[in-house]
């Protein structure tokens, strides 16, 4: 059979009938009528979403009845909208709080029905989702009993759109949001995106870039994301925008944006009156402060806390939340830059608003390949930190390297600080149970755009997919997301979903293994990060290469041992003392720590120069292999994504090479020492390398290119 070509646009949320005829007539048995009352907008939605679900999934409409009549009812609602569920009394749902579900199959009025409850409207739309998943997936229905409910109370995206259209670090098109046809044409767009975001248990929303835009705070613009919010609202999606902290000056006529002024303080509580007239329930400011150039509070002596509270204090009385972002560093401080945010933050612990939160991102430099987890988690139990990943793949191949990132998520999230003992993992931590915190959080920098697949890569999704389910249950395995997903977008073919799944797994570590294993970080082409950059220097230190792997003819590797900057000190024992000894650190993370002769033998017995090389070609290797897998599925899924996938690999170990080559003939060239057997020579010289070029690489603002180079 010839499988009919898809585009990506319909994501996970692939209603198709269900391909297995035995299950299908199963199912049918099982889902006959539909007994869901209720009126407000999320329940029209959810009810909305299980229909058209339904009807795609067995091939026919479900009836809607007023109460159940037969065998297989789906039954749905909160004790306040269904008398049915209501009756029920459900002690489960005491368990679930007010975002969580309870799918169970119960008898009532003597049949067999499946209820789907929640204590709130929203609640329901997750457990429609929930449920229609179990169908796509291809699950038994007997038996159900699933009693869910999210580990993470703000579950965010960030977008890093601009008001022009474009997208810092997107790779998939230009923004969704159309500010300039907002408020009047609303794109149906925004209704797909904002329920495949519920479908995953998304909550939360920042509209606009970190790298402020104070435009965004002005009334002709808090009336187009009124028109947003309404349409997302309906979802469970709350609106959050960016705070440009010198928007007082720019939009407001002050002469100066210090936080302690009072007039300042005034114009931010004026301004958070107007933004809630306007849109009652906004969610808060996610802020960049005094971090690449944006302004802050240091600009008047001030320090980061002084900044959070005074737009925490406007929020307050609204109900709404500041979320201060903890990725700052400074570039006239010598400090390691892995240690600058700890220095500055640290001693503000148990200083910050109750409604005030940092975000960290998941490493102390920026969303690298591998990073150790940040050290700011366990080191301020008196401030919620919420966990900040990058899904765009800034650093990790843009949109044409096919990396599942959920291994990576999932190494941050189940990190040991020790903080409090074996056991205190970084999850902990961000879930607020490791201290107590009420309110928690994870928020993503997205890959969406309006490519028609929406991330570019089709399986770039899958990473969207697994953030959104990992902030729902950060227990869950990246198989078992992985499973999911590519049941969902491709196919329940068991044959290809195991195939895969094993290949998703593995491209995170491939990808490490081709840019930079042995916790090289940070040699990227200087701006846009597209492809290898070992020998960026002569700009700002700290965005350089040089400064990160500081090599030499003996060896290679930032010393952040007690003899070098000493960043290690920032980790607890017993982990500190394990990174702290070239023996004992993993060796993932060895050059992240350690700076290591190039004769230094590994575990494997080979030198640190042979091995890092072999890393380079198995990394190159494993991409080969993954193209050699995907070619045997040609015909298990349909022809216009298994070409695009085809093809994009075939850029993929093009680039791989690059890296390969590119990295290994810059190293090369401080000793001279040969490549070991197995590792292919590279094509070019450095010079070669070094003068590549890449013009108006998306995810940067466009800029006048000074240097004519190879173009590869
Ligand atoms: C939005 C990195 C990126 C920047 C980004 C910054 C941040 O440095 O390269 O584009 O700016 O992180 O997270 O604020």
């Amino acid at each position: 059979m010839v499988l009919k070509n898809e585009d990506g646009y319909e994501l996970w949320l692939r209603y198709h009938l269900v391909d297995d005829a035995e299950l299908l007539a199963v199912y049918r048995q099982q889902i006959r009528e539909i007994v869901f009352p209720g009126d407000s907008p999320t329940l029209r939605v959810a009810r909305g979403e299980l229909q058209c679900g339904l009807e795609g999934l067995l091939g026919h409409e479900v009836m809607l009845s007023e109460s159940v009549t037969e065998d297989g009812a789906i039954v749905c609602g909160t004790p306040e909208s269904s008398a049915k569920i209501l009756e029920q009394k459900l002690v489960d749902l005491d368990t679930v709080g007010d975002e969580g579900y309870v799918i169970s199959q119960q008898v009532v009025d003597w049949h067999q029905t499946i209820i789907i409850a929640a204590n709130s409207d929203k609640g329901v739309l997750y457990g429609v989702f929930a449920f229609l998943r179990l169908l796509q997936t291809q699950q038994s229905l007997d038996g159900l009993h699933i009693v869910s409910a999210p580990k993470v109370k703000l579950r965010m995206l960030n977008h890093w759109d601009n008001l022009d259209g474009t997208i810092e670090r997107g790779f998939a098109g230009h923004s969704l949001w159309d500010w300039h046809k907002l408020p009047h044409y609303i794109d149906p767009r925004y209704t797909d995106y904002a329920r495949a975001c519920a479908s995953i248990g998304l909550n939360a929303t920042v509209l606009t870039n970190v790298n402020a835009n104070a435009l965004i705070l002005t009334e002709p613009y808090l009336h187009k994301v009124a028109a947003l919010a309404d349409v997302l609202r309906p979802y469970g999606l709350q609106v959050y925008l960016t705070a440009r902290f010198s928007a007082p000056m720019e939009i407001g006529g002050l002469s100066t944006a210090d936080p302690l002024d009072a007039d300042v303080a005034a114009w931010w509580k004026a301004k958070v009156d107007q933004i809630y007239s306007i849109l009652p329930d906004f969610g808060g400011f996610v802020v960049k402060a005094n971090s690449e150039g944006q302004p802050g509070p240091h600009d008047y002596g001030r320090i980061h806390a002084d900044g959070a509270n005074m737009l925490a204090d406007a929020l307050e009385p609204h109900g709404g939340i500041c979320i201060w972002r903890a990725f700052v560093y400074d570039a006239d401080v010598q400090e390691d830059r892995a240690k600058q945010a700890n220095s500055q933050l640290v001693p503000q612990d148990g200083t910050f608003k109750a409604n005030a939160l940092l975000q960290v991102k998941n490493g102390p430099i920026d969303f690298q390949p591998r990073e150790p987890y940040h050290p700011l988690f366990g080191a301020m139990p008196k401030t919620p930190l919420m966990l900040e990943v990058q899904i765009t793949q800034e650093y990790l191949g843009n949109a044409t390297h096919l990396v599942y990132l959920a291994p990576m998520f999932k190494e941050t999230l189940d990190a040991d600080t020790y903080v409090k003992g074996p056991g205190s993992t970084v999850a902990k931590v961000v879930d607020g149970s490791l201290d107590g915190h009420d309110i928690s959080g994870m928020a993503a920098v997205t890959n969406i755009g309006d490519d028609r697949n929406w991330c570019g890569h089709p399986f770039a999704a899958a990473n969207w997919y697994a953030y959104g389910r990992l902030t729902w249950d950060y227990t869950l395995s990246s198989e078992q997301i992985a499973d999911e997903w590519l049941r969902m977008t491709f196919s329940n073919d068991e044959d290809f979903v195991d195939t895969i799944i094993q290949m998703m797994i593995d491209s995170r570590e491939s990808v490490v293994k081709y840019m930079m294993p042995l916790g090289l970080h940070h040699i990227f082409a200087e701006g846009h990060h597209y492809g290898p950059g070992p020998w960026v220097d002569g700009i700002r230190p700290d965005w350089t290469a040089v400064y990160y792997h500081q090599a030499d003819a003996e060896g290679v590797g930032f010393d952040r041992t007690a003899s070098g900057t000493d960043a290690v000190s920032l980790y607890n024992p017993p982990y500190r003392d394990q990174l702290a000894n070239v023996d004992t650190c993993p060796e993932n993370l060895l050059l992240w720590f350690h700076h290591v002769s190039w004769d230094h033998v590994l575990k494997s017995g080979r030198t640190l120069w042979d091995e890092m090389c072999l890393m380079y070609q198995e990394g190159v290797n494993e991409v080969r292999q993954m193209q050699q897998t995907w070619e045997t599925l040609e015909g298990k899924i349909d022809a216009a994504r298994y070409m695009h996938v085809k093809k994009l690999l075939v850029v993929q170990e093009r680039e791989a090479r690059w890296w390969r080559d590119a990295c290994l003939t810059y190293f090369q060239a401080f000793h001279g020492k040969p490549l070991p057997e197995g590792v292919e020579p590279a094509e070019h010289d450095l010079d070669y390398y070094e003068n590549i070029v890449h013009y108006y690489v998306p995810g940067i603002p466009e800029r006048r290119f000074d240097k004519i180079g190879t173009h590869s």
